[in-house]
């Protein structure tokens, strides 16, 4: 079997630092299988950038290989294209959107260069995974190059309805590249039906099967590839001594007042607001839980230098500040929201010492805490999910309470539910989703992706 060959913007790390997310593990363990190289950027800027010096790093059979890339592609490819268009526009967000030729242009260069870079790296059996929204055209590149070698693409965030996708100029263009590659895996089904209808309604392509589309010529995979947690990892994580330390602080301090938990990089697709208003709401509809439950919300800031990222964490400063003095009492605050990362183990003590988990965002491929809260739980006693339907974990996860995250008053009665909800019915939905979560999980994702992309060759 060839080597596999991953390229994703940021690569690595290749041995657990207590920070690495269940991705970057189950990659690892798939380049580990077959011998292989791991391509990307290297998070730094430089002037020389992609025609820069290759950095690279080696363990046994795996070899990661970065490169830089220039303070004007940084402007343009990613803080530009990639993340002020792209990711608005993925997620629904055309009104957060900013269209620059600039950024585009940057964007296409980047992804050729990356990929003249990398062609003389490849070998004649290898096979290609790229990752993610930075790399639409990457493939479209190398067969420029004439690389025939299969190429697989993964998709992290949602694929839009064409209807908002049409709203992006030259997406046809940026679509009709990514039929380059021989396989492309969506979170969810709903994001590949928008991808089938996008290419049959825009590019006048046709479907092939159920999960096959023909267009420009050429026959392309296109399917949904739900990602999973290392959930068996994660849970014993949760029984850690790092953990249990966390466990115990947070036990004490909580002396049998429940806690509502909240983790998300700061991002405006995450619902924050919103949720900080079901969370007053709940206080409001509900009052029994003032005094009794309280909302940590844990947010990492990210993306810090671009304006829409800024305002957010202004207007979660402002909510906190006005529930918590509207609630507080002497010995009890309502919110409390920590601008920091913890480590994995940390976090999932964090986890398994609240009651519900809220996972509310706007739009989000899939979200992956909503999967680590479930695995931290304690089978005997565990808490309950609050899930956004528009995250792509609600397509696989029927027993959380899945709720409108738009709506304050639905999110405030599902917390309440899950509040109250017997321990029964709490074990009962936990064990399906348990089950679930080590079934489909982290490992099984890359090798259904890996087994239909070397099926092509
Ligand atoms: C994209 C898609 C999709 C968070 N805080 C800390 C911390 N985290 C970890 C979580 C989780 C990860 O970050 C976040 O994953 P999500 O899935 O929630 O969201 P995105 O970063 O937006 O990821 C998403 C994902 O790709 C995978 O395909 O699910 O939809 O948007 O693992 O635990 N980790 C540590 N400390 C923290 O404080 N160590």
């Amino acid at each position: 079997m060839g080597r596999l060959v991953v390229v994703s913007n940021r690569v690595g790390p290749l041995k657990d630092t207590g920070r690495a997310g269940g991705l970057a593990v189950a990659l690892v363990d798939a380049l580990t299988q077959t011998g292989g190289l791991w391509f990307g950027w290297s998070g730094e800027v430089s002037e020389e950038g992609t025609f820069g010096q290759i950095k690279e790093q080696r363990t046994k059979a795996v070899q990661l290989a970065q490169i830089d890339i220039t303070p004007a592609d940084y402007e343009d490819y990613y803080a530009g294209y990639a993340n002020r268009t792209l990711w608005p526009v993925l997620h629904y967000r055309l009104d957060l959107a900013v269209f620059d030729r600039r950024h585009e242009t940057g964007y296409r260069q980047v992804n050729d260069r990356f990929a003249t870079r990398l062609r003389p790296l490849i070998e004649a059996d290898d096979v290609l995974w790229v990752h993610d929204y930075h790399f639409l055209t990457f493939a479209a590149a190398l067969r420029a190059m004439e690389v025939g070698n299969p190429i697989g693409f993964f998709l992290h965030i949602p694929f839009p309805a064409p209807e908002i996708l049409a709203a992006l100029p030259n997406a046809g263009s940026i679509v009709r590249a990514m039929l380059a590659y021989d396989l492309i895996g969506f979170q969810t089904r709903r994001d590949a039906a928008n991808f089938r209808r996008f290419v049959v309604e825009e590019l006048g392509g046709t479907e092939v099967g159920d999960s096959r589309l023909s267009a420009g010529g050429r026959t392309v995979i296109v399917k949904a590839y739900p990602i999973g947690i290392d959930a068996e990892a994660f849970s014993k994580f949760a029984m850690s001594p790092e953990a249990r330390r966390s466990v115990s602080r947070l036990e004490k301090q909580l002396a049998g007042r429940q806690q509502i938990i909240g983790v998300d990089r700061i991002d405006y697709s995450k619902g924050l607001p919103e949720r900080f208003r079901a969370f007053e709401r709940l206080l409001d509809d509900y009052p029994e839980n003032r005094g009794r439950v309280s909302l940590m919300q844990i947010a990492p800031p990210s993306r810090s230098e671009l304006d829409a990222y800024i305002e957010i964490r202004r207007t979660l400063e402002e909510l906190t500040g006005h529930v918590n003095g509207r609630f507080s009492d002497i010995d009890w605050t309502p919110i409390r929201f920590l601008t920091r990362s913890f480590p994995r183990r940390v976090l999932a003590g964090i986890y398994r010492a609240s009651r519900v988990g809220l996972v509310t965002p706007l739009r989000d491929g899939m979200n992956l805490v909503a999967k680590e809260y479930v695995a931290a739980q304690r089978a005997e006693d565990p808490g309950v999910l609050v899930l956004s339907r528009f995250a792509g974990a609600a397509e696989g996860m029927p027993e959380a309470l899945v709720v409108n995250p738009h709506s304050a008053e639905e999110v405030a009665q599902g917390l309440q539910s899950a509040i109250t909800m017997p321990l029964e019915e709490r074990r009962d939905r936990w064990q399906a989703m348990f089950d679930r979560l080590c079934r489909e999980d982290a490992h099984a994702w890359a090798q259904a992706i890996l087994s239909d992309l070397r099926s092509v060759a």
